[in-house]
């Protein structure tokens, strides 16, 4: 098979980008090694800045989204047994969050890649990339058929920080930056009402808790845990006692239970490759970075990613400019950087670290935390963070 740009995953990152080059009359093929139902269940992030709302809408899959999609205009930080509102639209020019799962986003980026008849193959492992410093790289990939070559264009490694695609780089020929974290993340879905408006980031002395949701029947939380910790240390009852515990308040606001329908655990990372463009081979969302999701940026820097490179390979292809390709790199990391500054400085914002220096970090925290609920600057600086400051897409 031959096509102009080969899709390694079948992600928000990997579904976004051929959705947007079909737009624009450039051919791919989506190739995901796991099957639809899998990658169509696959609970991840919940929060999508207004850029990424844009950004669907752009490629045609926004219906839904606008009309199921949950729009927030505030947050609420929680310590010390008090709830602080930060009135995120207020501060950061009227834009909103909107909360709607990323398996929703999925699952609309599929239905809408089969209405245009396009490629999209799952069980379809890719075992190799080559000739990537070629005008004509290959993909080599496994199906239950056998053993099948793609030619492209170029490639575009949308497979997630596990992939091929970031492999196949020469060794050595990659600068990479990494911070690595102390705590993971016990993600939780429960079929139960949110006993909160709005997503509560809880700051508590046993550790960090999030109550987000779904939907109006569906609530998400997350529980700071050890690292290395497995679901199944955490049953129902345990779950729950934590979250009454992390989440209470002086004046006593109730947390309804219910059935809890999903539980994982997710390690918590900072990661950036420093070069994402290799020969004909092009890097997008988690194959060329990682934050820890304290900052609900890995699925909207995903969906940046894509954005971009589908203007740069549109550019390309329709007006033989090949500047965009060439600053690929370049563009993504503005972002990119602000986004990882974001998500490590909310995560050591709210959880809570172990040892000797702990002590002063607790009395460090709860002074930034206090600030912020009285200065209306250190606010702003929060609000335009959270809802994504735009630098890639200016107004
Ligand atoms: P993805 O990982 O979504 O997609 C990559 C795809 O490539 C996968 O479908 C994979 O099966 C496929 N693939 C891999 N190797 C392949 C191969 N060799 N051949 C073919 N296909 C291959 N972000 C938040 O903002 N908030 C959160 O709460 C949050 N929670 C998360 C929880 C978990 C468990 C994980 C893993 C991530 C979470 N994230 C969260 C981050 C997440 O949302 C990512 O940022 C987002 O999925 C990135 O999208 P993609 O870059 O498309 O990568
Ligand atoms: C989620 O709902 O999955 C979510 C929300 C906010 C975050 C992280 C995850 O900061």
């Amino acid at each position: 098979m031959r096509t102009q740009v080969g899709i390694i995953g079948a992600g928000p990152a990997g579904l976004l980008l051929a959705q947007l080059l079909h737009r624009q009359g450039v051919d791919s093929v989506v190739l995901e090694r796991q099957d639809e139902a899998y990658v169509r269940s696959r609970i991840r992030a919940g929060v999508l800045e207004p850029a990424t709302v844009e950004a669907l809408c752009e490629a045609g899959a926004g219906e839904r989204l606008l009309r199921e999609g949950l729009v927030h205009h505030g947050i609420e930080l929680r310590f010390g047994g008090r709830g602080h509102r930060i009135p995120v639209s207020r501060l950061a020019g009227g834009r909103a969050i909107t909360v709607y799962g990323q398996q929703e986003v999925v699952a609309d980026l599929i239905d809408l890649r089969r209405s245009v008849g396009a490629p999209l193959e799952f069980g379809a492992e890719v075992t190799a990339v080559a000739g990537t410093d070629s005008a004509s790289p290959v993909i080599t990939y496994r199906t239950a058929t056998g053993e099948h070559e793609l030619r492209c264009d170029f490639i575009a490694g949308c497979d997630g920080f596990h992939g091929v695609s970031r492999a196949a780089v020469r060794p050595g020929s990659l600068r990479t930056y990494q911070r690595d974290y102390p705590y993971a993340w016990l993600g939780v879905l429960a079929a139960v009402p949110p006993s909160a408006e709005e997503l509560v980031y809880a700051r508590h002395e046993r550790g960090f808790a999030l109550h987000s949701m779904r939907s109006p029947q569906m609530s998400r939380f997350y529980l700071q845990v050890e690292p290395g910790t497995k679901a199944t240390d955490w049953p129902d009852e345990r779950i729950w006692k934590e979250l009454r515990t992390r989440l209470a308040t002086d004046d006593g606001r109730r947390l309804d239970e219910g059935e809890i329908v999903d539980r994982s655990v997710t390690g918590m990372r900072s990661f950036v490759c420093g070069e994402m463009r290799h020969g004909r081979l092009l890097l997008a969302g988690d194959a060329a970075h990682i934050v820890p999701p304290t900052g609900a940026k890995g699925l909207n820097l995903a969906v940046a990613d894509a954005r971009v490179l589908a203007r740069a390979l549109t550019a390309h292809y329709r007006a033989g400019d090949p500047g965009p390709l060439d600053s690929y790199t370049a563009t993504c990391l503005e972002h990119i950087w602000r986004a990882q500054d974001f998500s490590s400085w909310m995560t050591t914002l709210l959880h809570r670290q172990e040892g000797a220096a702990g002590e002063f970090d607790d009395r460090a925290q709860l002074s930034r935390l206090e600030y912020l609920c009285r200065s209306r600057a250190a606010a702003t600086a929060l609000a335009e963070n959270y809802v994504g400051t735009g630098l890639l897409c200016p107004a």
